[in-house]
């Protein structure tokens, strides 16, 4: 019989008894379960270094709190619609179903072989109509609730995935411009904003870098589009969704951190502009320096405003300009922009300004409409230049130092003000305040950059949108019991696919019966996944998308685990949908995710593990259980780490150990019955390491508790070559091994349990108990460690040779008790108290009385203690009865490094140790 550990043979056959013994579905009474969920995997063909990182978390958490005794919720499924599949289906002859159905077949049997424990009577799979059809469903009810738009808007489009992207898909990217410098567009420039705090783009003012828009799965440069597109207005909750950041403890900071970037909430102020012969009546400006109101020098709209659009009718240059804007990208807008005849009434100096129309404006940002302060906005400062508009000063830097001409540039820090009537000669901050609260044309408001998300595709992979459109009725809802709105067949066209099914395109009203168009379009991915969690509670439920006691019984999620690259989409889409379900009375939370962990990326050769690198090491290749020992040995869940051979073996030769000893254990017996001293030590070592490892798993801190369960192999293996062990104390050291590693690597952990004659399956036990309070236990092992350090500088600075006998002599009980008194001293008065009155008060002491120990002893230990600087940590020290005991059950370990007897005892009367002993520190005698 071989002890090498065949993993391949026990993985299959563990997992064949797992599903016999359905182990993992979830309790049907289960009340309020532990809910741990890994982000649900893309569809897209084979589990990936990433994916195992994630899972293996999921996993290993999941299995850790099913052994405390919890019932977990631990489902899987797929995020099976989207672009890949098509132009995966497109390239390979074949349909998205079919490419999608084959990957899914792939992945799962790839989850199973790696021996993740999911309940998969709860898998679900978003391209079916049984999950779509619920997308239906909710956008419906999210429509009558209002939060659904449909709208002419100038949209990103990727000319490559022939699709509009959400502002969210659209990624900067920095290109090197030749001739060009500093012309920042609008679009660029409120993007810095949003960066500004990551400062991606921050700080290189007038470098030769553009900015280039591009999709983020292609990296095609995006186009503008004007289309009729449909919205979920995620903006409605941009207050709600900020604010509530702040309580989410359980959320990385830099995710929050992230997302709040993202929303980019602003305060600031409108001011109120009134616009001679604007049927409007005037313009609302949103601004977070009202204070510079007086430096105003004209006013500039956005091309999309009610004014541009107004003038427009009747200005031929103006309609002109909004045409050209219209079509361009936003990093090509520039400052360009048109004067018109409309003139604005400055509301506190009545003094009369120009109206411009420009495309740094942007229309979805605060009103759409600006003051212009070119000598305190860098925008405006140049949208000035280029238009030979007036530059007034109104805010002078406070130090002289700063001041610069303004033909240099804009001054856009705090300073003293002038030129600002009333206000001149303040400060900033206050003129900021009180400038809005004593006119009545400016009042305090908040904006939000987040804009509302664009949920409409143009493709045929993914939900169709319910709704129909018709002639007389406009759009009109497919009604609830024609739900689902199937996607047709595939057929392979250049374009949407839908647009080329006529049968599916045309459909009758059902409002007025007459003839109408299906909307072609499709629904973002995202959709699917904002709300996937909630499906997983009722998977099969027929009349509801999820049932709404469970939800209002088991979520949020306790624990989600995922890449950090979520951190706005998918994670801010799953707020917005929780809020939203919860004010269609579908939920009563309103967050859904308790604990949010981000893990970390996979490196290799200081690189991200990746197809696209051609740097991948497939899951399978080293065994599932090295791999996801590794992986969660190798660093915290949130750190990056790097795959290399060497430390995979690590993880290899800690399986062999383990299943070594527990082999070797049942095969050679030959244990003792008889308990001694040491086995005290051991039980003891096994204990501390239970509430070690216990606690590193709450705390999410696998690589420790690796390293604890290491630890303990090593001294167990020593405690065997020692002398013959004792049956049960090893036995149960064996097993509790098997127990904490099971989680992480739960088919070794089945193999040593069942070696062991472990009570049922290890995935179903119990999860380890240490049986001592061990609030002791680190004073303990710190006087073990510290005693055999000592014992060790004996033997090298005495150079013995060959140690025939240590003697380790605890300190006389008197000692004790004087550090017991100094530390209560040292507590009370914290002053210098001086040695003489401590001695006087130890040996008035009653205990210290009676042991008859002479004045001048006490006065030469007392005046050793004081010059000590670590009588802080005296209160610490054991009793002289278990440093006895605590000494006497680890000197085997005395024997064994040295090969010596060891004689451990309390120091006698006239002992010549006692002398030299101190509480905490042996004397030491070596021959
Ligand atoms: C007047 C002003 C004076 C402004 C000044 C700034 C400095 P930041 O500053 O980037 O955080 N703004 C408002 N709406 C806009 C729109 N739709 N398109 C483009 N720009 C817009 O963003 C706030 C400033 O952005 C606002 O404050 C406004 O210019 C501009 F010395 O108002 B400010
Ligand atoms: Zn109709």
């Amino acid at each position: 019989m071989t002890k090498h550990y065949d993993h391949a043979q026990v993985q299959e056959f563990w997992q064949y008894v797992w599903e016999r013994d359905d182990v993992y579905t979830l309790a049907e009474n289960a009340e309020d379960p532990t809910y741990v969920l890994g982000m649900f995997p893309y569809t897209s063909g084979t589990l990936h270094m990433g994916h195992v990182r994630n899972y293996a978390i999921t996993d290993a958490y999941a299995r850790y709190r099913r052994m405390q005794g919890d019932d977990v919720l631990h489902p899987m499924g797929w995020d099976a619609f989207g672009l890949p599949a098509e132009n995966a289906a497109f390239e390979r002859k074949t349909d998205p179903r079919s490419w999608t159905e084959a990957c899914i077949r792939r992945m799962r049997e790839e989850l199973e072989t790696m021996g993740f424990g999911y309940d998969w009577s709860r898998e679900i799979t978003t391209c079916e109509p049984d999950y779509y059809r619920w997308n239906q469903w909710l956008f419906k009810r999210l429509y009558e609730a209002g939060f659904v738009e449909y709208e002419a808007a100038s949209v990103n489009w990727c000319p490559d995935c022939e699709t509009v992207l959400a502002e969210a898909q659209v990624e900067e990217h920095e290109v090197e411009r030749s001739e060009t410098s500093g012309r920042a567009s609008g679009e660029a420039a409120s993007r810095e904003h949003q960066r500004s705090e990551t400062s991606e783009i921050a700080g290189d003012e007038g470098s030769s870098h553009d900015h280039e828009r591009v999709c983020w799965r292609c990296e095609t440069p995006v186009d503008r589009r004007e289309l009729d597109q449909w919205f979920f207005t995620i903006t409605d909750y941009a207050e709600e969704l900020h604010d509530d950041l702040e309580d989410l403890e359980g959320w990385p900071d830099g995710v929050r951190e992230i997302q709040r970037n993202w929303i980019g909430r602003q305060e600031g102020c409108r001011i109120t502009f009134e616009v001679d012969d604007y049927t409007g009546g005037s313009v609302d400006v949103f601004s977070t320096r009202p204070e510079t109101v007086y430096g105003a020098t004209y006013l500039a709209v956005s091309p999309g405003h009610d004014l541009a659009r107004e003038l427009a009718e009747t200005d031929d240059a103006v309609a002109e300009y909004v045409d050209t804007v219209r079509e361009q990208d936003p990093s090509e807008v520039g400052f360009a922009g048109v004067e018109t005849d409309a003139t604005a009434i400055h509301p506190l100096t009545d003094e009369e300004l120009p109206v411009y129309v420009a495309g740094y404006v942007l229309e979805d940002v605060g009103t759409g409409a600006v003051m212009g302060v070119p000598a305190h906005n860098e925008r405006d400062h140049t949208f000035a230049a280029e238009h030979d508009l007036p530059i007034e000063r109104v805010v002078l830097p406070s130090t002289p130092d700063k001041r610069t001409s303004l033909e240099d540039g804009p001054y856009t820090d705090d300073g003293i003000l002038e030129h600002s009537g009333e206000y001149d000669g303040l400060e900033s901050e206050v003129v900021r305040e009180r400038v809005v609260a004593e006119h009545d044309a400016l009042t305090e408001d908040v904006t939000y950059r987040l804009r509302d998300w664009l949920i409409s595709r143009q493709r045929y992979w993914g939900t169709p949108i319910p709704v129909v459109h018709c002639e007389d009725c406009g759009h009109v809802l497919v009604p609830d019991e024609e739900l689902p709105v199937e996607l047709p067949e595939f057929v392979r066209t250049t374009g949407n696919p839908l647009e080329a099914h006529d049968s599916f395109r045309k459909a009758e009203c059902p409002d007025c019966g007459g003839p109408a168009r299906r909307e072609t379009d499709t629904m973002d991915t995202f959709v699917d996944s904002s709300w996937y969690f909630l499906r997983f509670l009722s998977p099969h439920l027929e009349d509801a998308p999820f049932d709404t006691d469970l939800a209002d019984e088991w979520l949020p999620v306790d624990v989600y685990v995922g890449g950090e690259e979520h951190a706005i989409l998918h994670l801010l889409y799953t707020r917005f949908f929780t809020k939203a379900l919860a004010d269609l009375d579908l939920l009563d939370r309103r967050e859904p995710i308790t604990e949010l962990k981000s893990q970390g990326t996979v490196l290799y050769d200081g690189e991200k593990m990746s197809s696209s690198k051609g740097n991948v090491v497939a899951p399978q290749e080293y065994g599932a259980e090295t791999t996801r020992l590794f992986v969660l040995s190798a660093a915290h869940p949130e750190q990056d780490f790097e795959w290399t051979a060497n430390n995979v073996r690590g993880a290899y030769d800690l399986q062999q150990t383990l299943y070594g000893m527990a082999t070797a254990f049942v095969e050679e017996g030959d244990t003792r019955v008889e308990r001694l001293d040491h086995d005290e030590y051991i039980a003891r070592e096994i204990d501390r390491t239970i509430a070690a490892v216990t606690e590193e798993y709450d705390r999410f801190r696998f690589h420790r508790a690796a390293t604890e369960i290491q630890e303990l192999a090593r001294v167990l293996r020593r405690y065997r070559e020692y002398d013959r062990p004792h049956g049960e104390v090893y036995r149960r050291g064996l097993l509790a091994l098997a127990a904490l590693i099971a989680p992480m690597a739960p088919h070794l952990g089945e193999e040593c349990w069942n070696k062991l004659r472990g009570d049922g399956l290890v995935v179903e036990a119990d999860w380890p108990e240490p049986a001592d309070d061990l609030e002791e236990y680190r004073r303990e092992r710190q006087l073990v460690e510290t005693t055999l350090a000592d014992v060790r500088d004996i033997v090298d600075t005495a150079a013995i040779d060959d140690p025939e006998r240590i003697e380790l002599v605890v300190a006389p009980a008197w000692k004790y008790e004087v550090l017991r008194i100094a530390a209560d001293r040292a507590d009370d008065e914290r002053a210098d108290g001086d040695s003489g009155s401590l001695v006087d008060q130890v040996l008035e002491t009653d205990a210290v009385a009676e042991l008859e120990v002479d004045r001048e002893t006490v006065a030469t230990f007392v005046a050793d203690l004081a010059g000590r600087d670590d009588r802080a940590d005296f209160e610490y020290v054991l009793a002289a009865a278990d440093e006895l005991a605590i000494l006497e059950r680890s000197s085997w370990l005395v024997t064994d490094e040295f090969d010596a007897d060891a004689v451990v005892r309390s120091a006698g009367d006239d002992d010549e140790l006692a002398g030299r002993a101190r509480p905490g520190k042996p004397a030491i005698r070596i021959r």
